[in-house]
Formats: structure tokens, C-alpha cells, sequence
């Protein structure tokens, strides 16, 4: 049995969407409510992650990825393209959510794009959490195509990267050889590397860092690919996946074609492996895991007698007792 609300998102109310996004976003009874009454309907969509250092050139990307997706080609038919913008907690948040609007203005006279831009949350898994509820959400709207774009390069990227089937890491020349993904190890998760800004002065440095970057990131990935190919024989398709690195003017478009393109390979990639599937339980088991243990430690708080907790934590605090000792006291 659907909802009226569900009903009428489903139908295409962008209004009601909007709405229940919030709703889902703050994590209120009507959100959960909303997410229930969907939830029979997710799991179609594709999701892709975008993320890379600040001013990479990110949003200039997925403005023109959304608009290829929405062109139909002999291949494959126009799909509709869902843009969740998740804003850093930084300084210049302010600054890159209205130069977000800004370019993203271009796309907001089409019907089959819907745009979402989020605050990114304290805690990293209120962030990807709630990310997972407004992918869910889009899903069962009906946007086949979900880009998620994340700034930096560290613990929340790989959360994203977790929630997504598919993950771009975009990079850019003029960092000199200091290229930003390698410190957060941040290329092991990358499914597609793009190297943007390739109007400007080392771009043939940038990608040769990154090509090697890549074979340390990626060595058993890399092995098993040549490994699998030398059995199977030139010609045969490749059962593993192998990163590709493009290169991209954003701001012009250039690329976003060849982007596109590899973006639906991956789908049919993990799609032909059993791949999409397991990611597909990973991420529901890892969600239903996060949830039993907030539940759990919220009931064991509300149960504990008053005054129990904050005791522990002073006499912790005065090193009287260790954290293992506190535990003890705490569980006894
Ligand atoms: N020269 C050049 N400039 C680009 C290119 N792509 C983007 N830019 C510019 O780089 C700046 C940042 O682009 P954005 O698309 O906002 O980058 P972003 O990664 O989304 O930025 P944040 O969300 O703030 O981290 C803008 O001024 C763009 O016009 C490119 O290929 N070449
Ligand atoms: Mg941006």
C-alpha cells in the first residue's frame, strides 16, 4: 500500500519531492515514514559518485554529464538525472553553493533533472547516512541516474564511495606533482579518473603521476586484469575492470561524452559480474548495521540509572580508571 505523498512523487511531484527530501534530510518521523513507503521501489537507479579537491572542477562536470544523459543515442535512451550537490563544512561553503547555483542554473528548465544541493552534517555518518536517504528517495522517484558530488578528499569521500556503484575522482594539473587523491588513498576506490582542466600547462605531468599512481593503488586490480586477459586471449572482453583516466575540459564540456560512455560501461560491468548486486547488499548491510548499533547504544543510554554515564566519564576524565575499567563499571 503506497501513501498518497509517495504516490504523487512517483507520478513526478517535484514539489513533494523537494519536501520529502527535507524531510528525509533532518531525519524526522515523516522522512522515515516517506523512505518506508518507497523503499519497495529503490534499487534501480545508477549512483555516481563524483568527488576531488575543492575547485576541480567538479560542478562544471556534472552539469554537462547530466545534459549528455539526457540526450538518447542509438544506445540508450534519455535517462532522467538526479544531481545531489553535498556542500563541504568549510569556510568557502557559502561561496561554492551559489557558484553551484549559479552553473547549475543551466539545467534547471529541464523536467528530467532535479538538482539537490546538501549541507554537509558534523558527524560523517549523519553525512552518508543521510545521503543514502536522499539517493533512496530519488530512486524510487524514477531518476535513473544519480550524481553525487563531494569536495575534498578524505574520510567522507570514501563514504560516498561506498554508497556509489560507480566513482569518478577528478583531478587537475598546477598542484604540481602534489596530486590531492593520494594522500586519503583516495584513487583505490576510483572506478574512473578524470584529469580536468586539460587546457592548462601540465596536464601531460599530471596524468603520468596518475597513471603510476594508479599501479600502486591499484596493483591486484592491475595484475589481475593482465593476468585474466593473457588466459582469455586477445579480443575477449576484460572481466575486470580496469580504471580508465580521461581527460576533461569541464568548463567547456570537453570529455563529458567519453565520461558518460564509461560511466555506463561500469553499470554494464557491474552488472555482468554479480558486482552491482554485492555492492548492492554491502551498502544494506552496512546500513542496517549502522542502525542496529545507534539503536542499540541509544536504548542501552535511556536504560542506564541516571547519573551512571557522566560519572564514568568524570572519573575517566580524573584517570582514575581506564577506558576498559569504565566499560566494566558501565556494563555491570
Ligand atoms: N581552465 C579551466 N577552468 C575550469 C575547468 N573546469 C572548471 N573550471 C573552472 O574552475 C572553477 C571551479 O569549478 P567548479 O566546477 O565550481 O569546481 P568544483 O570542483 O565543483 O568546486 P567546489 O565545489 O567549490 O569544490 C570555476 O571557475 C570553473 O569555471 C577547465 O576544464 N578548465
Ligand atoms: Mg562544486
Amino acid at each position: 500500500v503506497i501513501s498518497e505523498l509517495t504516490g504523487t512523487i512517483i507520478k513526478g511531484n517535484r514539489l513533494a519531492l523537494a519536501r520529502l527530501l527535507t524531510e528525509v534530510e533532518n531525519d524526522t518521523p515523516s522522512g522515515r515514514a516517506g523512505l518506508n513507503d518507497l523503499f519497495t521501489q529503490t534499487g534501480k537507479a545508477h549512483l555516481v559518485g563524483i568527488t576531488g579537491a575543492m575547485g576541480v572542477g567538479k560542478s562544471s562536470l556534472v552539469n554537462h554529464l547530466a545534459q549528455v544523459f539526457r540526450k538518447p543515442s542509438v544506445e540508450y535512451p534519455a535517462s532522467r538525472v538526479a544531481i545531489v550537490a553535498v556542500d563541504p563544512s568549510s569556510p568557502f561553503a557559502r561561496g561554492a553553493f551559489l557558484g553551484d547555483r549559479v552553473r547549475m542554473r543551466d539545467l534547471s528548465g529541464d523536467p528530467g533533472i532535479f538538482i539537490r544541493s546538501m549541507a554537509a552534517r558534523g558527524a560523517l555518518g549523519g553525512l552518508a547516512h543521510a545521503t543514502a536517504g536522499l539517493t533512496q528517495v530519488l530512486d524510487a522517484a524514477g531518476y535513473d541516474v544519480i550524481l553525487i558530488e563531494t569536495v575534498g578528499a578524505g574520510q567522507a569521500e570514501v563514504e560516498i564511495a561506498r554508497l556509489a556503484h560507480t566513482t569518478i575522482v577528478v583531478e587537475a594539473p598546477g598542484m604540481g606533482d602534489d596530486i590531492q587523491a593520494s594522500k586519503a588513498g583516495i584513487l583505490e576506490v576510483a572506478d574512473i579518473l578524470v584529469i580536468n582542466k586539460a587546457d592548462m600547462n601540465g596536464i601531460e605531468n599530471a596524468e603520468r603521476v596518475l597513471h603510476a599512481m594508479l599501479e600502486l593503488a591499484q596493483p591486484v586490480q592491475h595484475k589481475g586484469y593482465h593476468a585474466a586477459k593473457a588466459q582469455i586471449g586477445e579480443g575477449a572482453d576484460t572481466p575486470l575492470w580496469r580504471t580508465p583516466v580521461i581527460r576533461a575540459i569541464a568548463s567547456k564540456g570537453d570529455g563529458a561524452v567519453d565520461i558518460v560512455d564509461a560511466i555506463r560501461k561500469h553499470g554494464e560491468y557491474l552488472k555482468d559480474t554479480g558486482e552491482w548486486i554485492s555492492r548492492d547488499h554491502e551498502r544494506l548491510q552496512a546500513e542496517l548495521d549502522d542502525l542496529i548499533q545507534t539503536t542499540l547504544v541509544d536504548r542501552w543510554k535511556n536504560d542506564l540509572p541516571s547519573g551512571r554515564y557522566v560519572q564514568a566519564l568524570g572519573d575517566l576524565f580524573l584517570r582514575r580508571i581506564s577506558p576498559h575499567q569504565a566499560v566494566e563499571q558501565l556494563f555491570l
